[in-house]
Order: structure tokens, then sequence, then C-alpha cells
């Protein structure tokens, strides 16, 4: 039975529902994209200035002000990302792309996101690191209703602190992080000279279980996955980060991944300006070339790209710079094969007996590989085979480029003589400290071994 009064409220309702929808029927044009190359830094059209940063093999998403309001849109929806050339995996992510685009504010800014959702299942948006009011934390269950597939919601708040910053779903968690939902987020100081760089890069560290031949990623996998990334990409399909001599780099890094990662910068010294909390006070910096990035940490570096080269930078856990590998693969070293190799392959067409002197024949042979399946070691550099996967790119400093040019430069072409050559002549003796006659003399201390009898409860 419907009575005046719920007539009433249900037009009431209708009356604010229709308000919204004004509010609504224009939404921002959801950017979509779908390559993954690294985009150049996109200056802002409108609202106050910055100078933006290079989001390697990704790119910024385009805003627009509507009543001094900064407005964004992102959609929450399956992609295909590349990899690597060879290898296209299935996730989940934002505006057509794995990680989802940066944004990029201003400290003050007063910021709207439209999300909508276009996943089989419900999602959220948490702001990690920002402050803001606890309702729009985007923990779904705790701070909000989650967002249904085909919905779209508003979240609605203050840039208030300047730094770096990431977002994520808080919702089915585990999964939807081991799909590749994750973007990065940038909030420049208010005034532009405020840490001023001249080149600001930023990427997500992100790893997936994709089995040999297929291109979803395992969403169970605890640590053992097989593809570990920067924003989704392995090496050799990480864009190199190029600079020009002399500027001031700063290198922005949030993990999103199961495990701490070392990152290591050859060349240059750079000092960690900033971490989830804001920007370090100058006092408490130091000189390193390697810095751990926690789980769920965010760092930015600093350095001053004083010598030309190409300076490899990479995480220093040496399985985090491998394609996918098998772990049960037993160590050959030293173990003559060739006997068996024979045999074996008589009974099995194609086997080749390997690692007998290490690994370093993987990165020069191409052996066949199941379908959509990169290899454990790849890359070529101009002095041969890199034998590098995963979490691997360089630093390409160079004279006289342009302020606006990201471009590969190619290899650096190094000055005659600076190069590591090979000795042609007769090799210098070796030579080996000398034993003192004491030692000489002096019996082997007797060797004695503790055995421990097992007792009735030990096995
Ligand atoms: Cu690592």
């Amino acid at each position: 039975m419907t009575t005046r009064r719920s007539l009433l409220t249900g037009a009431a309702l209708l009356g604010s529902v229709a308000a919204s929808r004004v509010t609504l029927a224009a939404l921002p044009e959801p950017h979509l994209r779908s390559d993954a190359t690294s985009a150049p830094p996109l200056a802002p059209s409108s609202g106050r200035p910055y100078r933006s940063v290079v989001t390697l093999n990704g790119w910024s998403l385009p805003f627009r002000m509507r009543n001094g309001w900064k407005e964004f849109h992102l959609v929450a929806e399956p992609v295909e990302r590349e990899i690597a050339p060879g290898m296209v995996a299935k996730l989940w992510g934002y505006n057509g792309q794995s990680p989802g685009p940066t944004i990029e504010v201003v400290e003050g800014d007063r910021v709207r996101i439209f999300v909508t959702n276009r996943l089989p299942e419900h999602t959220t948006v948490h702001w990690h690191g920002q402050r803001l009011p606890n309702g729009m934390d985007g923990v779904g269950g705790l701070t909000q209703p989650h967002i249904k597939p085909g919905k779209t919601f508003v979240y609605e708040f203050v840039a208030r602190r300047a730094g770096t910053f990431m977002y994520h779903p808080h919702a089915d968690e585990m999964v939807q992080m081991a799909m590749g939902m994750m973007g990065f987020w940038v909030t420049h100081p208010r005034d532009p000279d405020v840490m001023r760089v001249d080149r600001d890069f930023c990427f997500l560290l992100a790893s997936y279980d994709v089995k040999p031949g297929s291109a979803v990623p395992r969403i169970n996998t605890m640590t053992d996955f097989n593809l570990w990334t920067w924003n989704s990409r392995t090496f050799p399909g990480i864009d190199p980060l190029v600079v020009r001599q002399g500027d001031r780099v700063r290198i922005r890094i949030g993990n999103l991944t199961m495990t701490n990662h070392p990152i290591h910068l050859h060349g240059p010294e750079f000092v960690v300006t900033g971490t989830d909390g804001g920007w370090t006070p100058p006092g408490s910096r130091w000189p390193e070339v390697t810095t751990d990035v926690a789980v769920g940490q965010m760092r930015a570096i600093e350095f001053n790209a004083t010598d030309p080269g190409d300076w490899a930078i990479h995480c220093h856990k040496s399985h985090h710079t491998m394609g996918p590998m098998g772990h049960a693969v037993p160590t050959m070293i030293g173990v003559q094969q060739d006997d068996i190799g024979e045999k074996v392959a008589a009974l099995i067409p194609g086997y080749m007996a390997m690692g007998s002197s290490g690994m370093a024949e993987m990165g020069v042979m191409q052996m066949p590989l199941p379908s959509n399946t990169l290899p454990m070691m790849t890359g070529r550099g101009q002095f041969g085979p890199l034998e590098m996967g995963g979490m691997f790119s360089t630093v390409k400093v160079r004279a006289g480029l342009a302020r606006n040019d990201y471009r590969d430069p190619g290899p650096y072409r190094h000055p005659a003589g600076t190069v590591a050559w090979e000795w042609a002549g007769e090799p210098p003796e070796a030579t080996r400290p000398p034993v003192s006659q004491d030692q000489a003399k002096s019996e082997p201390p007797p060797v004695t071994l503790e055995v421990q009898k097992p007792t009735e409860h030990q096995h």
C-alpha cells in the first residue's frame, strides 16, 4: 500500500537521485590506454603548475577542473598487459592497463575521483599513505560499502601532504593485487621550486605467477612468483630511464609485492629524499647505492647524473633479475654429462645436457619455449648477451639532451680506452702469501666428531 508519506519520501529521494545524476551525467571522460610504452610527462592543462613525472612504461591520467575540484575517472577492468615482447598477461587493472595510470595532483588540491567497476566482482580503492577523511580511505566493509560490478563511486578529499603514494583495492585484496590492480600517485609541492628536480621517474614493484604457456596469474601464490616486474614489465621490456648529464634525478619506487627489494643503482650514489611519510629531513640523509624497499613502502631517491654511460639499475636479489625458472632444476656445476647426455638424447630427441659449467649458456641459446613464455635469461647489449630478466633496466646518462627528450639514445659510446679489455701478453705470475715455518711444521688439529645418539622421540 502506498501512503502519502512514502510517496513524499519517494519524491524527495527521486529528486536527490536526479540531482546527483546531473552531477554524474557529466562524468569525466574515462581516458584509456592500451600500449606499454612510457608516455612523455603530461604537463597540467589547468589548475596549479607542477613539473610532471614520467611513469616507466606507463602514463599519467588526464583530469579536468570543475568548480574548484580536480576530477579524475578510474575504471577498474580486465586488461591485457604485454609483460615483455613475447608475452602478454591477462590481468586486472585500471583504464586499459596494469598498473593503472599515475594520478598527479598538487598539495592543497581538492580531488574528486570517480571509480567505475567493470570487474566481475566488487572492489574499492584505497589511497595508500594519504591523510584523508576516514570514509574516503577505501577499506571495503570498514569505511565504505563495496563498489559492486557496474557501479560508480565517488571519492573526495584534499591532497594534504606532498609526496609519493600508491592506490590499490582494499577488497578481495590478495586476489585483486595478484591480478595487477595498482597505480601510482604523486602529490607535488605547492611551491614548484620546493624539492625541484630535472627528471622525476616512478614505478611500482609488482610480482606475478604465470605458469609457462598460460596468461592468467595464479592468485594463491604467496612467495614463489616467476615474474618480477617494474610496472608490470620485465627486462628487456622495461624502458631505460633517460637523463641529461648534469640533471638532478629523482626515482620514486613503491612496493606492492610480497617481499622486499633492495634496489641498486650503478654509478652515482644517491640519497633517500622521500619515504611513505613524506620528504626526509636533509640532516637525516646519507649516501648509498642500494636502498631496500620493503613491502607496502615507498622510497624516493635522488642523485646528480654526473657521469655519462649506461648505468644498470636493478633489484639486488639475483633471482629477481631472472625470467621464469624452475627452482627444482638440479645444480650441475662440475658434473660431466657428456655420456649421459648422448644416452638421454637417444631416448628424447632434442635433449640438451646443460649447466656443467654454470648457466650462462642459457643467455646465449634460443631454446624452444612454451608459447607466451619469457626466457629465464635474455637481452643483448653492444658487447653480448646480458643474461638478465625481471627487475632490471638502465639509467642512460647523456650529454646535451633536450630538456624533454626521453627517447632511448641507444648504447653508450665509450671514449677510446675506457672499456675493460682483454690482456694479450703473458699473465703476471700468481704469487701466494708465504707460509711460515711454524705453520708448515705444525700438525693439523685432531678432528673430533661429536655424535649425538637419537633418543626414542627423535626421528
Ligand atoms: Cu627484488
